[in-house]
């Protein structure tokens, strides 16, 4: 069985209690490698003054993983810069957030070399090398020029914008044309897939061949293989000690109210000022809810060196501050707005105890959230889960309360309907996305795209797939 190679931009396995792990992928990806035998590369998330292509080797978790420091210069232009303040509210279609400049470009460009460069020693002939997310585009272009014929696939984790938005990236088809190096390109849902479709067969008269995009005599699959949930692990943690207490807390704290949750790292893809403005609007507009319900925010801050993200602090801290002053009671909070992270069980506690699930994203790629508010609830009398239509998960939990996330009316509306649903409602809705959820789970995410992975023919048979292919040189 062929070794898999996993590298994304940070290499963080999931940990319990106070340094609990917070990445959806890195949840995922520690189920998927610790079932083979394989390596995780990224970075350590620290800095060095020169960047030397050392490699730490560790093994956490009963995973293996190798990472490297990089230069202060490298986190501000790559991470912060190019990834963070270009790509992310570029592919999150926030064009008025997105920043261009060339030296995010360049530190981009320099990280990724820097990755193949210290990655490359590693590897074998044979290796599976599986490449994560919008850091690193560029990878598997940057190893193929080192000559590496591995299979090499890559998962993008976030949408794929439309092309009209894209192009406004300077050396767009650049980065585009760097990913058909790789055998396989997953995506969350079909729509991310078919946008880039749009763009490659419109930019580069690439050619479709069932779901291998053609250019210059190179096939890439294209794959809808949406991110799951680990199926066995949401069963366990619901039923842990940490969960249970943490429900019992917040249904006592509750004193006979109905909870909404949202749980999210602090975003503005989340549309969390939307979702308080919709809260805000449901309290004006059915004051026969006010006291009977309340709202718990929880949005632990992710990404505080990049300036929008200090700003949506701000707005919510006094966007729920405003709402708290002018419906609170003397003892009734309308929103319980908390800036701190909780563990992965106490998180399925509170899901738990929590009448409706509300999951407003602007754009995401997935959201696992929304999965695991469903995974946490009770068979036998669950909650509601309110979803955006424009959440990947819309794609596969269609039996929740989709709603716009733009609309204050709506996403108001959304919430009530919960609110209201009668018992048998809710038991059918909840049982139809949790069959979805236990199928399409986070190992047959990561089988699905392994096995198209493996299916690629080896570098010997690769010359008659060219020109089997009949991509355009
Ligand atoms: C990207 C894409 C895609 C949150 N707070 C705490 C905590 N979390 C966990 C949640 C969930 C994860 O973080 C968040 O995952 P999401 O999927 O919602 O969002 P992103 O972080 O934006 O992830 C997204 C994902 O990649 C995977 O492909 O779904 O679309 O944007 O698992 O539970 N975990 C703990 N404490 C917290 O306070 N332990």
């Amino acid at each position: 069985m062929p070794r898999l190679i996993a590298i994304s931009n940070r290499v963080q396995v999931e940990t319990e209690g106070e340094n609990a792990n917070r990445g959806g992928l890195a949840v995922a990806l520690a189920a998927a490698l610790r079932s083979s035998n394989g390596l995780w590369f990224g970075w350590s998330g620290e800095q060095t003054e020169e960047f030397t292509g050392q490699i730490t080797f560790r093994r956490e978790g009963g995973v293996a993983t190798a990472t490297i420091d990089l230069e202060a210069q490298d986190v501000d232009e790559y991470y912060n810069g190019f990834a963070n303040r270009t790509l992310w509210p570029l592919f999150h279609y926030r064009l008025d957030l997105t920043e261009i400049a060339r030296d995010f470009a360049g530190g981009y460009a320099r990280v990724n070399e820097r990755f193949a460069e210290t990655l490359g020693p590693l590897l074998e002939p044979d290796d599976l090398i599986w490449v994560h997310d919008y850091h690193l585009m560029p990878l598997g272009a940057r190893l193929r020029m080192r000559g590496f014929d591995n299979r090499i696939g890559f998962f993008l984790h976030i949408p794929w914008p439309p092309s009209s938005l894209l192009m406004s990236l300077p050396n767009h088809r650049d980065l585009v044309e760097s990913l058909l190096a790789y055998d396989v390109i997953g995506f969350q849902s079909d729509e991310w897939r078919q946008a880039f479709i749009d763009y490659v067969t419109a930019q580069f008269d690439a050619e479709m061949d069932g779901e291998y995009a053609c250019h210059k005599g190179r096939r890439t699959r294209l794959l809808d293989c949406p991110i799951g949930l680990d199926a066995a692990d949401f069963g366990s943690a619901v039923h842990s000690l940490a969960a249970k207490q943490a429900e019992t807390r917040l249904v006592v704290s509750a004193v006979g109210r109905d909870m909404i949750v949202g749980v999210d790292r602090l975003d503005y893809s989340k549309g969390l000022q939307e979702r308080f403005a919709a809260y805000e609007l449901l309290l004006t507009k059915r004051p026969e809810l006010r006291e009977k319900i309340a709202l718990l925010q929880i949005a632990p801050p992710s990404r505080g060196d990049v300036p929008s993200y200090q700003q949506i602090r701000a707005d919510l801290s006094a966007l729920s501050g405003s709402i708290n002053g002018e419906f609170a009671s003397i003892d009734w909070v309308p929103i319980r707005y908390v800036n701190q992270g909780y563990s992965r069980d106490e998180l399925f506690g509170i899901y738990r105890a929590s009448k409706v699930g509300l999951v407003t994203p602007l754009r995401d790629g997935m959201n696992l959230v929304a999965k695991e508010y469903v995974a946490a609830q009770d068979p036998a009398d669950p909650g509601v889960l309110v979803l955006s239509c424009f959440a990947g998960a819309a794609a596969q939990l269609k039996e929740a309360v989709i709603v716009n996330p733009h609309s204050a009316e709506d996403i108001a509306d959304g919430i009530a309907r919960a609110l209201a649903m009668p018992l048998a409602e809710r038991q059918e809705r909840h049982k139809a996305m949790l069959e979805c959820i236990t199928r399409q789970d986070v190992n047959w995410w990561s089988q699905t795209f392994m096995e198209a992975l493996a299916e690629v023919p080896g570098p010997d048979s690769r010359p008659q797939l060219i020109e089997a292919g009949g991509g355009k040189a």
